[in-house]
């Protein structure tokens, strides 16, 4: 799949670089399995809005949350967004204003 790793049952479940993410993982993500430093990770970058630290311009981003956990249905709070090959921003207002205390999940896919 790239990176110069194999593709087996091994590589897939393993993590060289020791981020929260296996080699699988890294390849759906489009991030780089070698490289700790480009791992999916969102952060507040406001009160209604989280950045992504990175985004594949091969993915689409959306972010879901849930009132309180343990999760029922996800409801979507953001469109579902392109990568950028850089940080994406995210407005999330309707989680602030509904659901102060619950928790966000974000999800890549193929576009
Ligand atoms: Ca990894």
């Amino acid at each position: 799949m790239g990176y110069g790793l194999d593709t087996n049952d091994a590589v897939e479940i393993g993590n060289p670089d020791s981020d929260p993410y296996t080699t699988l993982e890294e390849w759906i993500l489009d991030t780089d399995p070698t490289n700790a430093t480009e791992a999916l990770r969102i952060e507040w970058s406001g009160l209604t809005q989280v950045t992504t630290a990175w985004s594949s311009t091969g993915r689409t981003y959306r972010v879901r949350s849930e009132a309180a956990l343990p999760a029922g249905s996800w409801t979507s709070v953001v469109a579902q967004s392109m990568g950028t090959g850089t940080n994406l921003d995210l407005t999330v207002d309707t989680f602030t204003t509904n659901a102060p205390h619950g928790a966000l999940r974000i999800e890549v896919s193929l576009p």
